[in-house]
């Protein structure tokens, strides 16, 4: 058995919740925070048998569309022209959605 661990964005959180439940598979929905945009994603935990890993997959990179946003992201520089400790922050393009999955091996799965 595998454990899925999928960072998806909200916005597609639903509709892959409401896709894995209709083919049967069980999951559960944290909400979550990224540590770059500092802003809410959403992470699902997904056992499956081995055999229907390449499916579930399937199904998150069919619902989960990647999109470019744009951002602030902190300067660590540390001084900013001349001025020690000024801090700053620049916009950066960063390609958000898509699925940040991890694919772990289970050593047991019981319900008690
Ligand atoms: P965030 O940390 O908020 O990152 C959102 C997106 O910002 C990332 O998308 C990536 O495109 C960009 N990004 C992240 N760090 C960056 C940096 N230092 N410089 C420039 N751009 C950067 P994804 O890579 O698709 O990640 C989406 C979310 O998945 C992340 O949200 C985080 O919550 C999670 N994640 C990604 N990699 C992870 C990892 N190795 N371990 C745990 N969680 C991870």
């Amino acid at each position: 058995m595998k454990l899925i661990i999928s960072i998806v964005q909200d916005e597609d959180a639903s509709r892959l919740v409401n896709q894995l439940m209709k083919n049967g598979y069980g999951v559960t929905k944290l909400a979550t925070t990224g540590g770059f945009l500092r802003a809410g994603n959403t992470t699902l935990l997904i056992g499956v048998d081995d055999e229907k890993l390449h499916a579930v997959m399937e199904i998150i990179e069919h619902v989960c569309k990647s999109r470019k946003q744009m951002t602030t992201a902190p300067s660590n520089l540390g001084s900013m022209g001349g001025m020690p400790g000024a801090a700053a922050s620049y916009p950066v393009e960063v390609t958000v959605g898509g699925a940040t999955v991890f694919v772990l091996s289970v050593d047991q799965f019981v319900k008690l």
